[in-house]
């Protein structure tokens, strides 16, 4: 018997030193003499790194010996960001480490400085996937996440003349501390050939091809908040060694030789840059297959050496599907429990939909994953039969229930009747799961009436919940914010808030105490000042920490609407200058700041990047306005760059038009940092009123309900542009920010294209709604105020909540310290 309570790591500086000094020499080749900040912190992690392998084995040992019940969380998207203050703080080893660098001769800021973001997702799906396997790990859950380990990451977004422009993320090039190569743990996973029936069993079959690629595991762990836990996100990369044909090289074909490794690298090359769109591209089904089948060869594998039956699956495993994109997980359980475990289609399915569950994150019908039945069947020809099969077997129940009613099969089958036919990977999810759920209260509702409205019949509603959406208060409070968590510490007592948000409530006490907000309102402004200094070293634009900090950051897309915000800005700008100085003298000094990437094939977003630098080039140099408006685009948007922005924003604007964010995670964070919210009535906005009550936030605009009336309106009439969105716009024709051709589009798609993101409704109350924001923020101690209440109010949104609802409503699954000796 191993003593877990004995997995105390060493603290001392001496002992630290050492293992930084000895990964210096052995693992880098260098000499504490001989290093740059790069290496001091390669150096620090790998040492740091070493203590966390040891508490992961302790975990993954002591889950394996109680046979805890697992969690599996499958996303083809992990936006991890940086590792190695996240790492030390959950450790608390910070102080530690910082002085044994101090002692060489480094910060050990700028060592953080040093690290690659891990950029393995596209937005708020991908980071929520980060927070969660943050939360399980931090709250004792024995969860893991699954993923794939793309050699390119999300890209890099260059400005150049105001587009934006892509360059490869090559986040692999310098040593990754933070993942270790696993080549013991390896699956074929097959592409194409061909079935061949086994004439005893009705539903096995088996399936020959030459087409079979490894999947090879890297992990990664992740840090547990102040537990002895540690938990992992298992990445799958494609093996190329074995495909190097030696033949063909000695033949003298050297092209031929690695031709086959080529194809299979290209796999998990890299990640799809879509954010809530839908690409449909052959490679990106492979990909997904490829992660799926090396998944669940992988979790059978784990459970099957507990020895138990395999109808005892569910009981020790769930798996939760994010969004379709990992759906193929279930025909491909199905396949291994038929074809490799010769159970038969009853048992097989019982056990499948009592293990997988499914997380809806967008109504928008272009992100709605649909597969070609040709393309599925020539590359998956025994995944198509299987979901022949299950559809077969479901619309048989729904006939049974629903005689007779042909529109129903026709509407609710999983294989659309297109040409070509469609696989729906959203039903197919919906079918295999027995629970499905939307990420915050007003998108699970709608997905309730809408994409799932007949699954509600037939299946009952009991089956669709919601879990709303939650983010982690160890990267998105502690890390990234230090000087309000201080002031939170010291309120509280001590610093448990970070792990039971719950405690934060007594901030509320502060909002009297005139020395507290005087405190709170500086460390606001000191981060604004880190953040100018950011913008300065990224862009060149000199702003004032004095100015109203106004942001929005977040993927761009239309429905996100960036466009109605610099159309504000224009606006404004338009007001500013029919002013005289001595009027503008007293207007209120606002810095607006944009940042985020479009999916690079997506040509509107990128046209609106293009129009927010070309107003910010001509408002930043124009001398009349001065620091009265500053506008700027930070290039580059990353979790590390939301961690400089975040805690700096005194406002933040999260304007979709209403019932198109499923939720918004970034309003979130902003809130938890003291930020007061300018939004629509939409996704988890909403939740946030309500928990901090409507006079800190800011509503403006449509409501869901109202948005098909208006779309029907506008679908037959031309919108009339009400007189500020009708300025702005007259000044962008009149080439006040170059070329008015370039954007006469974006002018179109609201005054020709039917506005379906219903810009020119709500933009009257969108400008009354700043001039609401800009009288608030001049009554200082009312502002604090809202702020602290804000934060003092926010517990329900941290990832922990969402996690324990997860397990304890979906996955039946406890929380499992690692203690004791056993
Ligand atoms: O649930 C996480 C996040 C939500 O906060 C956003 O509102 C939503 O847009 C996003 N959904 C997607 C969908 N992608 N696909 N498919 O990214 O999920």
């Amino acid at each position: 018997f191993r003593d877990y309570s004995h997995s105390e790591i060493a603290r001392d500086a001496a002992t630290i030193k050492n293992s930084v000094v000895m990964h210096l020499a052995a693992t880098f080749l260098r000499t504490p003499s001989n290093i740059d900040s790069a290496h001091a912190y390669l150096a620090s992690a790998f040492s740091v790194r070493d203590r966390l392998l040891q508490r992961w084995n302790l975990t993954n040992e002591y889950h394996d010996k109680i046979g805890a019940k697992r969690v599996y969380y499958m996303s083809l998207e992990f936006l991890i960001g940086r590792t190695f203050d996240n790492a030390l703080l959950a450790l608390q080893l910070r102080d530690e480490y910082a002085n044994v660098l101090g002692d060489v001769g480094f910060r050990l800021e700028d060592a953080i400085d040093e690290e690659r973001d891990a950029a393995l997702g596209n937005g708020g799906l991908g980071r929520l996937a980060a927070c969660y396997v943050d939360s399980m790990a931090c709250s004792n859950y024995p969860g893991w996440g699954y993923g794939l380990r793309y050699k390119y990451g999300m890209f890099q977004q260059q400005i150049i003349n105001g587009y934006q422009v892509e360059a490869p993320d090559c986040w692999l090039d310098s040593p990754n501390p933070w993942e270790l190569p696993r080549p013991d743990i390896a699956y074929p996973v097959k592409f194409y050939g061909h079935l061949v029936r086994d004439p005893e069993h009705e539903h096995r079959y088996k399936w020959e091809s030459d087409v079979v690629y490894d999947a090879m595991a890297f992990d990664v762990p992740v840090p547990g908040y102040g537990t002895n836990n540690v938990g992992n996100i298992r990445l799958w990369s494609c093996k190329t060694n074995t495909l190097f044909d030696l033949n063909k090289f000695n033949a003298g074909d050297y092209q031929g030789a690695t031709g086959g490794q080529v194809a299979a690298q290209i796999l998990t090359d890299v990640l799809y840059p879509n954010d809530n769109t839908n690409e449909g591209k052959e490679l990106r089904l492979r990909q997904e297959y490829l992660f799926c089948s090396a998944t669940m060869q992988d979790i059978l594998a784990r459970f099957k050496k507990s020895g138990k039956p395999l109808s005892e699956l569910p009981d020790m495993a769930a798996i939760q599907l994010n969004d379709t994109h990992p759906t193929l997980g279930i025909p491909e359980m199905m396949r291994l429990l038929l074809d490799e475990e010769g159970l038969k289609w009853d048992e097989a399915w019982d056990i499948t939909t009592r293990t997988f569950a499914f997380t809806n994150h967008t109504v928008l019908p272009e992100a709605m994953e649909k597969w070609p039945v040709p393309m599925l069947d020539k590359i998956l020809p025994r995944h198509m039969g299987i979901i022949y099969d299950i559809n077969l077997y479901f619309l048989q129940s729904v006939e049974k229930k629903f005689p007779g009613d042909r529109e129903l099969l026709r509407s609710i089958s999983v294989i659309e009747e297109s040409n070509p036919q469609q696989v729906r990977m959203a039903y197919l999810a919906c079918v295999g799961s027995h629970k499905v759920n939307g990420v915050a209260a007003i998108h699970s509702d709608i997905i309730k009436q809408t994409i799932f409205k007949d699954f509600v019949r037939v299946q009952g509603a009991d089956k669709f919940i919601n879990k709303t959406n939650g983010v982690s208060p160890r990267r998105w409070v502690n890390e990234c914010n230090p000087d309000m968590s201080e002031l939170i510490t010291e309120v509280v007592g001590d610093r448990s808030w970070v792990n039971d948000l719950s405690k934060i409530k007594v901030l509320e006490e502060k909002v009297d105490d005139k020395d507290f907000c005087k405190r709170w309102w500086d460390a606001k402004q000191k981060n604004k000042g880190r953040l100018a200094e950011y913008i300065l070293s990224t862009t060149g634009i000199k702003v004032s920490p004095n100015a109203l900090f106004d942001v929005q950051v977040k993927r761009i897309h239309e429905y996100k609407r960036q466009l109605m915000n610099i159309l504000g800005v224009v606006y404004r700008y338009h007001r500013l200058k029919q002013m005289t100085q001595e009027e503008r003298d007293k207007e209120l000094h606002r810095v607006v700041i944009f940042a985020g990437k479009a999916a690079a094939g997506y040509w509107v977003a990128k046209q609106v990047i293009k129009l927010i630098n070309s107003v910010a080039e001509v408002v930043n140099s124009d001398e009349e306005i001065g620091d009265v408006l500053k506008v700027v685009f930070i290039p580059d948007y990353s979790v590390t760059a939301a961690e400089y922005i975040i805690p700096a924003s005194d406002i933040s604007q999260h304007i979709s038009t209403a019932g198109t964010e499923a939720s918004g995670t970034s309003n979130m964070k902003f809130v938890l940092n003291g930020g007061i919210i300018l939004g629509t009535v939409d996704g988890a906005n909403i939740e946030i009123g309500e928990e901090i009550g409507e006079e800190q936030i800011f509503f403006f605009g449509c409501l869901a309900h109202e948005v098909e009336d208006f779309r029907h309106y506008l679908r037959f009439h031309q919108p009339k542009p009400d007189t500020a969105l009708q300025t702005a716009f007259d000044m962008i024709q009149r080439n006040t920010f170059g070329d008015a051709h370039i954007f006469q589009p974006l002018i179109d798609a609201v005054m020709r294209g039917g506005d379906v993101y219903l810009l020119s409704v709500d933009f009257p109350s969108y400008i009354e709604a700043h001039k609401a924001v800009e009288a608030a923020y001049r009554q200082r101690d009312e502002w604090v105020t809202k702020s602290i209440l804000s934060v003092s109010r926010m517990a329900k949104f941290s990832s922990d909540r969402a996690i324990q609802e997860y397990a304890e409503e979906i996955w039946n699954a406890e929380p499992v310290p690692v203690r004791g000796s056993i």
